[in-house]
């Protein structure tokens, strides 16, 4: 077998024992890789209820066949549990030196079971692997323990740790890697805390195995320039992701005050442009030509590097327009180890129900002094307010109370990320079936939603678009690997991605095949739902209530008093579901499932849950 190196690493924190066991032809070419192995790997070995957050649960580091081979953006990791924030499937995907080294210390995937009674730094090289005390950095946070680690082991270790979030099982706590890097925003680094896993260093030094590994040099030494050249011609990688803000308040769909209101006229001091002059430094992920992680000077004058969702979620979400003070509030997630988008989720909502007098608190909107110290509350779950805000804001609503869930921006227990879909149907949709919670990265159809057609439409077009772009967004490249910018943002033809997967593997693999294995993972993730959750309902797929709320409306600007509409984003879900051979719950029949080579998944499922046929 080519292109995989056919062997996973089972390490059992509770015995400190380790294995080394192999995978079949069959399994890499029905799940590929990443969120593929993950989720089935998941599937088969997680007991239904286990509590994400004890020791039966399974954190698993998951890699592609395209992986850490040298082509472009090839350095991505997919990290997957299941979630402590949403009880379905959590993964993450994020830029590190793991991706690599794991591939050529010889495996494709770890698992990490059981749970240390210490605090332990997990150390992979090659054959070896080690349980290490780690308890001189439980406690600190993300940027003094890379500090600590590349000191031991140096700056090319490949290197996943957590902060003080993970640590104190922040239900949002993300995994960290190199100096801007976080992935695994349904709280994969609240798992880890669990686990007393503050961090996994890797080194590797053996080839991965390629079927033609000359021509893969050289066609990715070729390609990497392309991207280069293209990327520096379109101009993408001076704003990057920032550019989205000032384009989300010309369009009102930018995040303020809780997603109340879609535009603000002060959004510009924390825009793309302001943030490319205020520049000191940039990153990115290995193998990449377009590095896309602006760092600025924060408040405190500390580097912070910053995305748009970081901006959207902890800057015009909260009314905080000053760049540094946004820079301070995402310095303090990336230490702290917590995710910047339910971070600001968590906050606006915070802000939000304290305004409204639903809860009493001293935090408003605007107040970035404040947010520092709640976020600290957070990471730490300090006090009460401390362990409120820990817990993410779909609890915080039932805890709360007071009708405060209408306007709770959640779905399925993770936070909206930073896009305001007061009228934006297929964006609403996009979040809504989500199988993560709602994430963008799964189908950022809202571009082409404004740009293509007409804004409060609900037609089947919206429908198709989102699944044609989860199939490539949550599908392809959560499972081959490769940071997905370069087809997004620049215009590399997804063409390329097959080029690469038979170069290596030897196969002869179309797009055309691997869209079924996108839809053979959402088909699973969907029963993963209805394991956990055998009362699940369509609702579970519907976006925040606040946007279908007319009382919730904007006041002025291009979409002053409209919201969406209840009845037809129902006739909107009826086409997705229709078009994915799912029932009205949104449950994948049994003939989609044998057409989908998930014959055996659908008779586990239906202990659960009757299947149509
Ligand atoms: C991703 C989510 C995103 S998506 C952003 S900004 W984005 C936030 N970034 C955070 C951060 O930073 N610090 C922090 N403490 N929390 C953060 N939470 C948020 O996390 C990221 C890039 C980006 S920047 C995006 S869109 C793309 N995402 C990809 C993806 O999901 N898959 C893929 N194959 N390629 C992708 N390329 C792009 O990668 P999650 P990263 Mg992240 C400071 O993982 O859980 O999906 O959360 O991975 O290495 O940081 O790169 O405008
Ligand atoms: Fe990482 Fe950005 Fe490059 Fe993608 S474009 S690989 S997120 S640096």
């Amino acid at each position: 077998m080519f292109g995989w190196t056919g062997n996973i690493l089972r390490v059992d924190l509770t015995q400190k024992t380790f294995r080394k066991e192999t995978f079949s032809e069959e399994f890499a070419h029905k799940w590929v890789g990443g969120r593929g192995f993950a989720l089935k790997t998941l599937w088969d070995e997680l007991e239904p209820g286990i509590d994400p957050l004890g020791p039966k649960n399974k954190f698993i580091v998951a890699l592609g066949p395209i992986a850490g081979i040298p082509a472009p953006n090839t350095g991505k990791t997919v990290v997957a549990a299941k979630s402590p924030l949403t009880g379905g499937y959590g993964d993450g995907n994020l830029g590190t030196r793991v991706t690599e080294q794991l591939r050529k210390a010889g495996y494709d995937m770890l698992i990490v079971e059981g749970a240390a009674s210490e605090p332990t730094l997990l150390y992979i090289e090659d054959d070896k692997v080690k349980f290490l005390p780690a308890a001189e950095v439980w406690g600190k946070g993300t940027y003094a323990t890379n500090d600590w680690i590349y000191e031991r082991y140096g700056r090319k270790a490949g290197v996943l740790n957590i902060g003080q979030g993970g640590e104190n099982l922040n239900l949002y706590a993300t995994v960290r890697s190199l100096e801007g890097r976080s992935g695994g925003r349904p709280g994969m680094g609240a798992v880890m805390g669990s686990k007393k896993l503050k961090a996994i260093v890797v080194k590797g030094s053996k080839p991965i195995p390629q079927a033609d590994p000359d021509k893969m040099k050289k066609l990715g030494a070729a390609d990497l320039r392309t991207v280069h050249e293209m990327d520096k011609k379109s101009g993408w990688s001076i704003q990057a992701t920032t550019g989205i803000l000032a384009w989300c308040n010309e369009v009102a769909a930018l995040p303020v005050r809780n997603m109340r209101k879609t535009r603000h006229s002060d959004a510009w001091k924390i825009d793309g442009e302001r943030l490319d002059d205020a520049r000191i430094a940039t990153y990115g992920c290995p193998t990449c030509t377009m590095h896309c992680g602006i760092a600025i000077r924060d408040h405190e004058g500390r580097e912070s590097e910053l995305d748009y969702e970081n901006i959207g979620m902890l800057g015009s979400n909260l009314e905080v327009f000053e760049l540094d003070q946004v820079g301070s509030l995402n310095y303090l997630c990336d230490d702290y180890g917590l995710d910047t988008i339910s971070a600001g989720g968590v906050l606006g909502f915070y802000a939000d129900a304290i305004d409204r007098g639903h809860v009493a608190g001293d935090f408003r909107f605007g107040d970035g002094e404040r947010a520092k110290e709640l976020l600290r509350l957070a990471a730490l779950r300090e006090g009460d307010v401390g362990n409120m805000l820990a817990d993410g804001s779909m609890r915080m609503a039932r805890k709360i109370g007071r009708g405060s869930e209408a306007y709770a921006m959640h779905v399925k227990g993770l936070e909206v990320s930073a896009y305001n879909c007061k009228l934006c149907p297929g964006m609403a949709l996009s979040f809504g079936t989500s199988p993560i919670g709602a994430h963008h990265k799964e189908a950022w159809v809202i571009t082409f939603e404004l740009n293509q057609t007409v804004r409060d439409s609900y037609g089947r077009d919206k429908a198709e678009k989102v699944i044609e772009l989860q199939r490539i967004r949550g599908g392809l490249f959560e499972y081959i690997i490769a940071c997905r910018f370069p087809w997004v943002e620049v215009g590399w033809e997804l063409e390329h991605y097959p080029i690469y997967f038979n170069t290596i593997t030897g196969l002869h693999w179309t797009l055309d095949d691997f869209w079924k294995v996108g839809d053979r993972i959402y088909a699973l993730m969907k029963f993963f739902w209805l394991r956990e959750m055998p009362d699940w309902s369509r609702k579970m797929d519907y976006p925040p209530m606040a946007w279908f709320d007319s009382a919730n409306a904007d006041t002025d600007g291009p979409i002053a008093g409209k919201v969406l509409d209840l009845e037809k984003y129902d006739g909107l879900l009826d086409h997705y579901y229709d078009l994915r051979g799912w029932d009205k719950r949104g449950i994948p029949t049994r003939r989609t499932a044998t057409a989908l080579g998930l014959d055996d998944e659908a008779r586990q499922a239906e202990a659960f849950g009757r299947l149509e046929d």
